[in-house]
């Protein structure tokens, strides 16, 4: 009887197997600067779930984080190289491969984060896109940074003349080194992987970035001082290589869409939630705060550039953005 029980146990196991089809599974890597506990990790961690659930696990993503696969601009050089499938990068060393879109890199061009999430949505953003596909690279979405505010280890910055002489770390962007020269900043472009070994060692005085990150990169443990300029909204992109992206069937192609607008959906989310609560959060590890700065003179001190900026992408375009509705 029992050798009977066990015959038919091991019949049912090899049925199970042959019954349930094989699915072949394509694993591809993800690669973003943050941490995993950050605004990208969010978006990321939802990404790989949406698109794993969304194609029936034929497809799975494998998450990097803290650029541990490289920074934002040998990501995106890889997505070129087709040696990375996927990457979140801010729009910092963007302009070097798609210039278009330093236009959003602008300072004080949005009004607010309803504003500006409203023009990457809409056609003006979507529209922008479009022009990855000849790099190489396919835009799946545009994700959030958020609003850059400026920090440094020596003085409150009250006024644009606290800014002058300060060392200030920039991201590799052509607009944001114009526009921080105009404010009396000495510019030193790197990439964010050196930002807290620069800051610790004294190299920069200072740097700007959102709030969000300003906690999920611990600068307060380099900062002393924080200023919530909010000089420049720094918008993010989902990217992934052409050539991981052109095969995919039409419907799985839908299915990453989706899971990038999911993705997004995190990572706006915890911007929000971060902006609410990282300045009472960044007091209580020792950074001073200037909480209210008159943003007019910051505009005024940058007007030089405003004029530059009209002819470099055409004011009318500009004019377009700013008062998207
Ligand atoms: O994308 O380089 C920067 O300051 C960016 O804000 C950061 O890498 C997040």
């Amino acid at each position: 009887m029992r050798r009977f029980r066990f015959l038919r146990a091991a019949a049912v196991a090899c049925a199970t197997l042959i019954a349930v089809p094989a699915v072949a599974q394509t694993t591809l890597k993800m690669n973003i600067p943050l941490a995993r506990d950050s605004s990208y990790g969010v978006a990321v961690d939802t990404f790989a779930r949406e698109v794993e659930a969304r194609t029936g696990g034929r497809y799975r993503i494998q998450n990097f984080y803290s650029a541990a696969l490289g920074g934002e601009r040998e990501s995106i050089e890889a997505l070129q190289l087709g040696t990375l499938d996927l990457t979140m990068t801010s729009t910092g060393p963007v302009p070097n491969f798609v210039p278009e879109v330093a236009i959003f890199d602008i300072p004080f061009l949005f009004r607010d984060y309803a504003q500006a999430r409203a023009v990457l949505d809409g056609p003006i953003g979507q529209d922008m896109l479009k022009k990855f596909e000849p790099k190489g690279i396919e835009a799946l979405a545009w994700g959030e940074n958020g609003f850059r505010n400026m920090t440094n280890s020596k003085r409150p910055v009250r006024t644009p003349e606290d800014l002058k002489g300060l060392k200030m770390r920039t991201m590799e962007n052509p607009i944001h080194i114009e526009a921080y020269r105009a404010l009396g900043i000495l510019p030193t472009p790197m990439a964010f992987t050196e930002v807290f070994t620069a800051l610790q060692q004294g190299t920069v005085d200072g740097q700007e970035n959102p709030l969000s990150v300003i906690m999920s990169a611990k600068l307060y443990e380099v900062q002393k001082y924080l200023t919530l300029t909010g000089h420049v909204y720094s918008p993010a992109l989902i990217l992934m290589s052409k050539a991981k992206w052109d095969p995919l069937s039409a419907a799985d192609k839908q299915a990453f869409l989706a899971a990038a607008k999911d993705a997004v959906k995190a990572n706006r989310a915890r911007i929000d939630e971060d902006e609410k609560k990282a300045v009472a959060e960044l007091r209580a590890h020792g950074m001073q705060v200037v909480e209210h700065v008159d943003k007019a003179a910051f505009q005024a001190a940058l007007a030089p550039t405003f004029a530059d900026f009209g002819k470099k992408f055409g004011q009318a375009n500009i004019d377009r953005i700013r008062n998207y509705r």
